[in-house]
């Protein structure tokens, strides 16, 4: 199967943001595993996020989790970032680290920790603007763990109350994106447990707000690419945070436990039209066990593979077959595109951007491994687990 011209510059054109706390120790809740030469700081973790960027030419962007990487002066950040050859991207607030949240943040029972916890939401605009940060993500681990223990609906006003709050703060060219997760730490309720509660909110509130998928975040089962397909045919896709999961939200490698998933997805987002910056294209990972710089070069390797593949689909051939109604010319059709071995393609284009073919095998020559581990000692956790 022949690439063109169009999947060349598509390929050259993507982007993939890495996440700043994949580069940190993290753990599970039983064990925060630590490695050497993992970074001290968030200017640690931006020099992180650039090794990748140098090795795989297509992750200019790290997201910020706030306070994990607070720091005093964002626009010295964002300086130290572009003296990096990268910027940063997505303000992730965290309305769940502390013990106020109990019981929520923006729909707890109390005003008072509601109102707090708002504040923060408003503080990460106030970064964005430091930072020339476009998107803001929001994650709520807000809900309930026992019937009756709050109001259902009432927690969906204060919900919609704060969301509203936040988004008439927002700037013209800066958006909310909202994620959804089906539970946990909640276990009876999560106040936005899924895509439609998500695309609802984000529909009362207005073009700036949209509905970002965390592949991690579903039942096991749920068709993931229907949601992307619904999404962006409403205009309501913001973005994904990529990750692999077996069970729950296990945030493994993207594409390490279901390459034909993530094809599948970026199949419909192609279709859709939202192959470009519109769509956010994160990583939302921990690499508990496994190196994580390698990890996250891994990774984008398998989103690259994985667009290449849905890139290359004959969708002349797929819409014949489709209108014929000939149901195995059409799946014939994915499948032919989905088993192309995509990767001397490439590692072709990667030579045509001046980059080493083989990331993996760069990354390994380049010694900053073993340079983090002399030079970097007391690595801090990501904050996840920690
Ligand atoms: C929640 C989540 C959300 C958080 C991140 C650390 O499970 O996916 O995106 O910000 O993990
Ligand atoms: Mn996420
Ligand atoms: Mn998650």
């Amino acid at each position: 199967m022949a690439a063109g011209p169009e999947v060349r510059a598509a390929l050259r054109a993507q982007a993939v943001e890495t996440p700043s706390w994949a580069y940190g120790n993290s753990g599970t809740r039983f064990k925060v595993f630590a490695q050497q030469g993992v970074p001290r700081t968030p200017q640690e973790k931006i020099d992180d996020a650039s090794r990748v960027h140098a090795h795989t030419g297509v992750t200019p962007s790290v997201a910020l989790h706030i306070p994990w990487d607070r720091v005093d002066d964002y626009a010295a950040l964002a300086e130290h970032a572009a003296s990096r050859g990268v910027r940063l991207g997505t303000v992730n607030s965290n309305v769940f680290q502390d013990d106020d949240y109990r019981l929520g943040s923006v729909t707890h029972p109390d005003a008072a920790v509601r109102r707090k916890a708002l504040d923060h939401l408003l503080e990460c605009v106030d970064i964005m603007d430091a930072t020339g940060s476009r998107d803001l993500k929001l994650w709520f681990a807000d809900g309930t763990n026992y019937p009756g223990q709050d109001d259902i609906a009432a927690r969906q006003d204060r919900l919609a109350e704060a969301l509203r709050a936040v988004y008439a703060r927002l700037g013209e060219d800066q958006r909310m994106l909202l994620e959804y997760k089906l539970f946990e730490p909640a276990f009876y309720t999560t106040d936005v447990p899924d895509w439609g509660t998500a695309h609802a909110h984000c529909l009362q509130l207005g073009p700036q707000a949209q509905v970002v998928v965390d592949t991690g975040h579903h039942a096991p089962g749920t068709n993931i690419e229907f949601i992307v397909a619904f999404l962006l045919r409403a205009g309501k896709l913001g973005g994904f945070d990529f990750n692999s999961r077996f069970y729950a939200d296990d945030d493994l490698m993207a594409g390490a436990a279901d390459p034909f998933q993530l094809f599948r997805i970026m199949h419909e987002v192609i279709g859709g039209g939202g192959l470009g910056p519109q769509t956010a294209f994160m990583l939302d990972q921990c690499h508990n066990i496994e190196p994580k710089i390698p990890a996250v070069i891994r990774s984008v390797m398998n989103v690259q593979e994985a667009t290449a593949k849905a890139l290359l689909v004959d969708r002349a051939a797929l819409t014949a077959a489709q209108t014929d109604g000939d149901v195995l010319a059409a799946n014939a059709v994915l499948m032919d595109a989905y088993h192309t071995d995509v990767r001397p393609l490439l590692a072709e284009l990667r030579e045509e951007w001046g980059i080493d073919p083989d990331p993996m095998a760069a990354y390994r020559r380049s010694g900053w491994a073993e340079r983090t581990v002399a030079e970097r000692v007391g690595g801090t956790a990501a904050g996840w687990g920690a």
